[in-house]
Order: structure tokens, then sequence, then C-alpha cells
């Protein structure tokens, strides 16, 4: 058999096109606006032309991997629109549906190692956690970053004023919030446009992002979550229920205490595309097709947001938006208008706690805060303050929050809460 990498036609032939069955490996050549196809067949191993009557004079297009990966996307998406979606059809679309995942998150991969390096866009993660500003031109992202850190990212009326990545530190609560100012996002950015993979390739590394439009454009949430959808972030979702054991032998088995929908043939083909071939699957909830697919690739991320709508100081007070709204909020950000409510939305969202840390000699006091995640044990706290002081800590003696008493010995395992007092001994 003659393998041919990095040959694709940019249509598949139709069968009628090939006198040979669809297996046999195809070449492209390319002459002038003609497009000739020529098959070679594994048993006979000698080529001949498929279309016949022409006269050729042609040479050899090498595409480059990046082409070919768009041409397989193409035509596996014409595949899946050409397929009717029945119980029948379903594991095939399924199969379908990962291998396009697979090949997208392959494009995201490319894209991360390329942006790592380009000038403006390697921002190293600082403090308790990471925002990243993430809205179309000239909405006021520098604006609220100036406005929430003590940054200078420049402003101007104009757009993209903003050319690479501005970082600022926010504090709040004793926390250290490292927020992003990136370049207006574009529509068409996931597939490059206007630097659109680099920038969301820093919203990859954010712990919270904070889509922001202006009163003028409102309706940009849904293209901007979809170039994110595309790009593998989840947007305010969690991670599928489903959990997998990876075995030596013995297949694929599943096990679900919720009816599916999805035939098991279905899911099981589309853990095999992705790369899974022996492994003891649990799912805890109804699963969607890219519910599914989500749950087997490795690139998904499942980050919280919240929705801005600024400048509302140039809309009349009759058209305010009700403040109530709690899936947007209104702000001005030039204007100093619900920049309080926004700093605790960001606090809420990171899902922060505060608890303290009480040095040996010291009595239980508020003065050295320390910030974690809701759900983190001591062990963490401990982490974070450092090595050196870690290293023989067994124990703690906790106060307020928590404890049943002043000075309760707990184990390292224990949840931390807001408020709580933490000696560690
Ligand atoms: N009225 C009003 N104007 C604002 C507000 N925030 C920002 N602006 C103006 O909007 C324009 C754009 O602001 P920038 O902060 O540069 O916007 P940007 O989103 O960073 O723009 P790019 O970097 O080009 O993507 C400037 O003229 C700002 O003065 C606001 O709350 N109200
Ligand atoms: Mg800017």
């Amino acid at each position: 058999m003659v393998r041919l990498e990095g040959f694709e036609p940019p249509t598949p032939p139709s069968e009628a096109e090939c006198s040979s069955p669809l297996s046999y490996r195809r070449i492209i050549f390319k002459q002038s606006a003609l497009t000739v196809v020529i098959s070679i067949s594994p048993r006979r191993r000698k080529s001949r032309v498929i279309i016949p009557k022409i006269r050729y004079n042609f040479s050899m297009v090498k595409l480059p991997k990046e082409e070919v990966a768009k041409m397989r996307i193409k035509r596996i998406e014409k595949e899946i629109r050409d397929t009717p979606y029945h119980k029948a059809t379903e594991h095939h679309i399924g199969r379908l549906r990962a291998s396009l995942s697979k090949l997208k998150e392959k494009e995201i991969e490319t894209a991360k190692k390329g942006s790592g390096g380009r000038e403006g866009y390697a921002v190293k993660k600082q403090g308790d956690a990471t925002v990243v500003l993430i809205g179309p031109p000239s909405v006021g992202k520098s604006t609220l970053l100036n406005r929430l850190t003590n940054a200078k990212s420049k402003i101007a009326p104009y757009e993209f004023t903003t050319v690479s990545v501005i970082p600022g530190m926010m504090q709040y609560k004793g926390a250290k919030i490292q927020i992003l100012d990136v370049p207006g996002l574009i529509e068409g950015a996931e597939e490059g446009k206007g630097r659109g993979r680099e920038i969301l390739s820093v919203a990859r590394a954010a712990d919270l992002l904070i889509i922001l439009c202006d009163v003028k454009n409102k309706n940009i949430f849904n293209s901007i979550t979809s170039s994110l959808e595309k790009s593998g972030i989840r947007p305010n979702k969690e991670p599928p229920d489903v959990t997998l054991e990876k075995k030596v032998r013995g297949g694929i088995i599943i096990h679900s205490n919720v009816k599916q929908e999805l035939g098991k043939q279905t899911i099981i083909n589309v853990a095999k595309e992705l790369g899974i071939k022996n492994a003891e699957i649990n799912i805890r909830e109804k699963l969607t097709m890219d519910r599914l697919i989500d749950a087997f690739s490795k690139s998904r991320l499942y980050i919280p947001v919240i929705f801005l709508i600024n400048k509302v100081d140039l809309t009349t007070d009759s058209k305010r938006p009700p403040p109530q709204d709690a899936k947007q909020l209104f702000i001005s950000a030039e204007k100093d208008i619900n920049i309080d409510k926004l700093r605790e939305l960001i606090w809420n969202k990171l899902n922060f706690l505060r608890c303290y840390l009480v040095r040996p000699a010291e009595k239980p006091n508020l003065n050295h805060p320390i910030i974690i995640k809701k759900g983190e044990t001591l062990e963490v706290v401990l982490k974070k303050i450092g090595e050196e002081f870690s290293e023989d800590k067994k124990k703690a003696k906790i106060w307020g929050t928590g404890a049943k008493y002043p000075s309760q010995e707990i184990s390292l395992k224990t949840e931390a809460k807001e408020g709580m007092q933490i000696r560690f001994v």
C-alpha cells in the first residue's frame, strides 16, 4: 500500500469519478484550473488516471499540514450535514463528531504553541487568580482595567488601541487578582482573524472571564461565547459528571445511573475515536452528543463568566436597564457606576474564601488573611504559605468559624471555612 501523507483532494471525489473503490489512496495533481484525480491500486501497484481524455503536464502540490487538517475538517463537517440524524446513524455521526473535535483540538494546540512565544501574548499568571477582559474593540476594556487596578493601559476613541496583553493587579478583601486587558475580539477570531487565536489562548489561562460590550452593541455576547466554545472553553458550565477508569484490557464498559438517550454504541464509538481503548466509564447525567464529546476531550476548560454592559452613562434614565438583571451587570467604567458591585461579583464568581493565619506566638487575630477557593482543605492553605514553613506541620489548631471550641485541634484534610483562624502545629 502506498502511503502519501499530506496529499488530500480539496473535496473527496465521488464514487463515479473513481473507476476503483474509494479505499484506494488518492493523490491530487493540479494543472492550471484542472484537477485530475489519480488513484493507485494497492493490489496492482500501478497508477492510472481516473479522469480520462485529458492531456496532462502537471506538477505535484504538497499541501501544508494545517491545510490538510482544514480540508479534513470541512469534509467531515459536510458528511455530518449530509447524514440524516436518527437512531441508525447516531453512532456513525458520533464517531464523525468525535474525530472533528479531535482535529479542532489539534488546531487549538497548534495555536497555543504558536502564540506562547509571540511577543506581548505570553503573560505570567500572578496573584490568587487571573481574570481576562474579553470584548469587541472600543467597548472600554482598557478603561475598566485602569479603573479596577493600578494599570495604565492606553485608552482612545478608536478601535484596536490595545495591541498586546496589559496586566494589572486588583487588591480586594486581601486577595490579589490579576486582570488582563487584551486587544478587541472580532468575528471569526477562532479562525485566527485579528490575532483572535492568541487572544483566545490568553482567555484559556483565565480563572474567570469578563465579557464586556457597551450599550451600543449589546448583542455580541452570543458571538463571543460561540468563539470561546469553538476554542474549547465552556463558559459558565460544569464539567460533565462522567468518570473514567482506564484499564489494561477488556474494552469499554459503560455504567450509567441515568437513562441515556444516546445509544451505547454511540458512546463507545465516541470514546474510541477520542483515544480510549479499555476503560470503565461511569455516567451520572443525561448526556447530549456535545457533552459526551466534552467528557472525553482533554482540552475543555470550564471557566466562569461575568457579562458586562459598559457606558451605561450614555443611556437616559428611562432607558437604563433594570439593575436587578442578575445575568448582565450594567456599568460605566469611566463614570464609576456599579464598579463596587463588579468587584464583589468578581470575588464571588472566583469562589474565594478568606481564612486567617495565626502565627505561633500570637493570639487568634485577623491580621494575616490567606485566600483559597471554597472546598479546599487546610493542606492547600499550608501549601500557599510556602514549603519551608509547611515541612513539619501535621495538624492545625483553629478558632472562629468551624471551631467547636477555641483552639480545637483538627486534621489538615479538613475543609477551610470563611473566617477560620488557623495555627499550624
Ligand atoms: N461614555 C463612556 N465612554 C467610555 C466608557 N468607558 C470607556 N469609554 C470610552 O470608550 C472609548 C474606548 O475605550 P477603551 O478603554 O480604549 O476601549 P477598549 O475596549 O480597550 O478598546 P480597544 O483597545 O481598541 O479594543 C474611549 O474613548 C473611552 O473614553 C464609559 O463608561 N462611558
Ligand atoms: Mg484597549
